[in-house]
């Protein structure tokens, strides 16, 4: 059978994209570390939407969660502590045809990049963040987070951590402009997954906060509710996700939900035991900063170019008799 080479190319571009394709190096968290799932799902992810590598973007802070870059056979950037954030913003605002996805961790996000969180909601631009919520600083070895619940002991709290924990879900729809907010934990893949893609999917800002086991600093952390799974609420609703049946069988704890009703969303936020499971909150009308900002501003080539040749020219020596074109040229930047 003879193949044309026109075929050969229509078979290429028709293949599935498999896993590997998003695939980066090999992942140097802990044995049993819930980062491992987070990962696992969101490459599931990057495949099951034929996401292009170079089309996608992973922005992290510092801590072991933030290594999530390294991971991923895309676009990344692995930042500063606290700073994913602004730093995927930039990303955004400079390249609206992007995917990109914001790696985080409770004490990178909730506690040195707090006033980041808080702003970052209210502008409400297409990002995914993932907020890896072990309730402990991991990289560091062991010190409280804002999210480590009152009486944890730990490196920089011996005695106990006298404080009640920050909820970050509350926080988030406690902001303007919030328009999604999502919970889920590391050890149900099925809903994991579900609840990712439901965020990538949302225009604006998705919040999604993933519990996810530290073995290493809290070993049998989460046991109590990885062993019994009433004390998982799972939210289930046409607008939201579907709990399929064979999960069902296993949580049988759940509850319809409605994602439109903020109130209802924050009332079941404020629970921390049964954990809920599922999304909270959406809203797709929300505003999104960069559409505001770029509304009938059409950012082509030639414009980036524009902008970078008189940004530069803004530091050239010119010769004498150049200088009415220096003039120019910073006239064109006011
Ligand atoms: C400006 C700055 N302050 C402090 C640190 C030290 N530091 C690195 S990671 C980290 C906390 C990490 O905890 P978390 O964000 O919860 O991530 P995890 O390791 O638990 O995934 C801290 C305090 C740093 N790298 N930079
Ligand atoms: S220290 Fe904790 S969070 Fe970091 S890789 Fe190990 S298990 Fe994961
Ligand atoms: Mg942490």
């Amino acid at each position: 059978m003879t193949i044309h080479a026109s075929e050969c190319l229509l078979r290429l571009y028709d293949e599935e994209p498999e896993l590997e394709k998003y695939q980066g190096g090999m992942p140097r968290w802990c044995s049993g570390c819930g980062d491992n799932a987070i990962l696992a799902a969101v490459q599931r992810l990057c495949r099951d939407e034929k996401l292009r590598p170079e089309k996608t973007v992973f922005v992290s802070g510092i801590g072991c969660s933030s290594r999530l870059p390294h991971y991923m056979k895309t676009y990344g950037f692995h930042g500063v502590h606290g700073r994913a954030l602004p730093v995927a913003e930039g990303v955004r605002m400079a390249r609206p045809d992007l995917h990109v996805f914001v790696v985080t961790g409770d004490g990178d996000c909730c506690s040195i990049g707090a006033a980041h969180w808080i702003h970052a909601i209210r502008y409400n631009m297409n990002l995914t963040v993932l907020l890896h919520d072990n309730q402990i600083y991991g990289l560091t070895k062991m010190q409280a987070s804002p999210t480590s619940p009152r009486g944890l002991r730990s490196n920089t709290t011996p005695r106990g951590s006298y404080l009640e924990a920050l909820n970050p879900l509350t926080v988030t729809l406690g902001v303007q402009n919030v328009s999604f907010v999502a919970q889920a934990v590391d050890w149900i893949p099925e809903v994991l997954s579900d609840i990712i893609s439901a965020a990538f999917h949302h225009k604006g800002l998705s919040f999604v906060r993933i519990l996810q086991r530290c073995p290493e600093w809290l070993p049998n952390h989460f046991e109590w509710w990885l062993n019994d799974p009433q004390r998982i609420l799972l939210l289930d609703h046409e607008r939201g996700i579907r709990v399929s049946p064979s999960l069902g069988k296993v949580y049988r704890n759940q509850q319809p939900h409605d994602p439109a009703d903020i109130d209802r969303a924050r009332e079941i936020a404020s629970v921390n035991d049964p954990i809920p499971v599922g999304i909270l909150y959406r809203n797709p009308d929300v505003p999104r900063y960069e559409e505001l900002r770029h509304a009938g501003q059409l950012r082509t080539t030639e414009f980036i170019k524009a902008g970078l040749e008189a940004e530069l020219d803004r530091f050239t020596v010119w010769p004498q008799e150049k200088e009415e074109e220096k003039a120019a040229a910073d006239a064109a930047l006011t």
